[in-house]
């Protein structure tokens, strides 16, 4: 209450009406060790309303998380403080995930709950034996993306997750009753879960209701039924304790009926000693892990620790190389979405931690090599997860599973459908996550799908998201080369857009050396000096290439740039970039999709061959020749210009 009254900004409501669940659960069941919140083996508490952030942040601060000081609490909502609007991973230790657009810790948590049992079905209960716990709001209830993870944990039996739903009937604009009738734990139920409701005013009960919980081979929602903004007086129970200060008034109103005395930020000390001696539950039962983790082979030991802070194995870049010199040595004239299955044999191996999957979309995504098994209801054995027609619950998934740490996720669909998941995409990018998306069918070169399947908008959508890497590879080398980069990235998310139609291998060398991550090279030089430079991504660098060839046929000298990622190109110090784009005098840009962002490699004056609008149902080589995206076209348009 003071912390919100004093940033004169913030939402009271919630951390009054659930800090008797938080209670419970943190001085009761939760295991953890203040001193150290980065235990593997650490219960996970996701605040999925994080627009109740200061809950999380008195725990964290009462409970003695290093940092978390009363003066971080007094800062709520400052530049720089452990103590944002809504709770970020990256700024304050404790936090486990990034909150605050409605149901996304929800559907995160369902990827943490998935990757602790994966994590169990290889290392044991000695070292893998925790609990993912979930405190949500009406709001994430409400989201869409709510009903594809709890659908997913149901489905998958994940019962060590546990939602404590803040049962308030209340949100921004009044009651629930306004836009709302779903009865949730019939929902819950019909997803395969256990469904209790409670007084989330009563100790007891919550812990009851946890106990049993714990016991149970489903996931549970303990409906808690609280008092938004519980003791102040006027405003309990309404949307206006929501999402704003008290003011002065109802603040000393709450206090007087909650029994509170003291002065703003006054912790007396018997109530800071509880708190602080809950902090240290935990730290006993984390000595008898650690000791355990001792016991373990040392290369065992190793390779577990080496997983939980996410460090990359040695053996990748040597693999990728090994690869490329075979396709130098067999070119692959394949889809890169085949390439990718064929970098995914190699990497799979090299790559323990690395997890697949697909919504739905298994054979077109080509993400199943044949050395995974898929996991299933129970058995947690495996590397493959069938997510479902669930896109926004896969991404949201793929963050917990990263942020668990043991696993690096990728997880597919077609390009276009980035639409559906990119919310979960957002929350990757902005909080570091190193997951990697595989987006196959492009572009129009999917064909007869039509326009509903065609991206032509989404690579500048991806490019534009700060921190997201987008990845359009030419050829099977390429691709390769964007599996190693993804991987390699530890701090953001990656995306890999690939064809659905065959491609001319266009690189002929193989080798350490990984071209693509200047984000774009020199592919092809010209025949003498240069006087236009095109450029070009994914599938139509053999456009490109072709385009050369007739032009050298007229004895115009151009050269070809490759632009595996535009975004890492745009990334590279200007020298870098400068010497890539040279001095040519005409610049073309050749992509199946829209111009944006292309102009800050070709200028406002360069030529783009691409698409300007929808694309259309049809064979895919009738659509490039209908769109004009071809050989003939760019050279026509490099002449064209050179006559001016
Ligand atoms: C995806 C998304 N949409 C909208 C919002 C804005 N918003 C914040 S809280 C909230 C609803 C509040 O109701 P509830 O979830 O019941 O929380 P409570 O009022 O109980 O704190 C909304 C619409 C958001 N944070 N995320």
């Amino acid at each position: 209450m003071d912390a919100v009254e004093q940033a004169k900004s913030g939402h009271p409501g919630l951390p009054m009406g659930a800090a008797d669940v938080a209670t419970v659960l943190f001085t009761k069941f939760l295991k953890y060790d203040a001193t150290d919140p980065t235990w593997p083996d650490r219960d996970r508490f996701i605040l999925s309303a994080g627009h109740g952030s200061m809950l999380l942040y008195s725990l964290l601060h009462l409970t003695g998380v290093k940092g978390v000081t009363i003066d971080e609490l007094k800062n709520f909502r400052k530049l720089d403080s452990k103590t944002p609007g809504h709770p970020e991973n990256f700024m304050t230790p404790g936090v486990e995930t990034t909150t605050g657009p409605l149901g996304q810790g929800i559907a995160t948590a369902v990827g943490f709950a998935l990757a602790e049992r994966m994590l169990n079905a290889e290392y044991g209960d000695d070292l893998v034996d925790h609990h993912t716990y979930v405190l949500a709001s009406d709001g994430d209830l409400m989201e869409g993306i709510s009903h594809e993870a709890i659908a997913l944990a149901g489905h998958l039996k994940l019962n060590r997750m546990i939602v404590l739903w803040d049962d308030n009937g209340i949100s921004i604009d009044g009651p629930l009753t306004l836009s709302d009738s779903v009865d949730q734990v019939k929902r819950f139920q019909a997803c395969g879960w256990n469904a209790v409701r409670i007084d989330g005013h009563d100790p007891k009960a919550i812990q009851r209701a946890i106990a049993r919980a714990q016991k149970s081979d489903k996931p549970t929602l303990i409906a808690c039924k609280t008092t938004i903004g519980y003791g102040a007086p006027k405003k309990a129970g309404t949307s206006k304790a929501h999402g704003e200060p008290l003011g002065a008034e109802e603040l000393a109103g709450a206090k007087t009926a909650l029994g509170w005395s003291h002065t703003p930020f006054e912790i007396p000390d018997n109530i800071r000693d509880a708190w602080a001696k809950a902090g240290k539950k935990g730290r006993r039962l984390r000595k008898a892990w650690a000791d355990r983790l001792k016991a373990l082979p040392a290369d065992k030991r190793a390779e577990f620790e080496r997983r939980a802070t996410g460090v990359r194995p040695q053996g990748l870049a040597d693999a990728i190389a090994k690869l490329k010199d075979r396709l130098v040595a067999e070119p692959q004239n394949v889809a890169t979405r085949k390439a990718s299955e064929i970098a995914l044999e190699v990497i799979t191996e090299a790559v323990p931690e690395l997890v697949l999957g697909s919504a739905d979309l298994t054979p077109s995504n080509n993400t199943k090599t044949k050395n995974l098994n898929a996991i299933s209801p129970g058995n947690y054995a495996g590397r493959y997860i069938h997510y479902g027609i669930r896109e926004h619950g896969m991404a949201a998934a793929m963050n917990g599973i990263a942020l668990h740490g043991g696993y690096v996720p990728a997880g597919a669909t077609f390009l276009v459908f980035t639409d559906y998941a990119r919310p979960a995409m957002r929350i990757a990018a902005l909080a570091g996550i190193p997951a990697i998306y595989v987006m196959t069918h492009d572009s129009i070169g999917l064909g007869e799908d039509g326009p509903t399947h065609q991206p032509v908008e989404h690579l500048a959508a991806l490019r534009s998201m700060p921190k997201m890497r987008v990845f359009r590879p030419a050829d099977a080398i390429e691709t390769a080369e964007a599996w190693q980069l993804a991987l390699e990235r530890t701090d953001g998310p990656s995306t890999l857009a690939l064809t659905r139609q065959n491609l001319p291998q266009v690189r002929r060398d193989g080798g350490i050396a990984n071209l693509s991550a200047t984000g774009a090279y020199e592919l092809s030089p010209a025949n003498g000096k240069a006087r236009a430079t095109i450029f070009a991504s994914g599938s139509e660098v053999e456009i490109a290439l072709a385009a050369q060839k007739l032009l050298d046929e007229q004895s115009f000298a151009v050269r070809v740039v490759s632009v595996p990622s535009l975004d890492l190109f745009l990334a590279q110090p200007e020298k870098v970039r400068a010497r890539i784009i040279g001095d040519a005098p005409i610049k073309v840009a050749v992509e199946a999709a829209v111009r944006f962002g292309w102009d800050s490699v070709i200028g406002p004056d360069g030529i783009f061959v691409g698409m300007h609008g929808f694309g259309a149902s049809a064979p895919y080589k009738d659509l490039y020749k209908h769109f004009g995206i071809t050989p003939e076209a760019v050279a026509e348009k490099v002449l064209r210009t050179h006559n001016l």
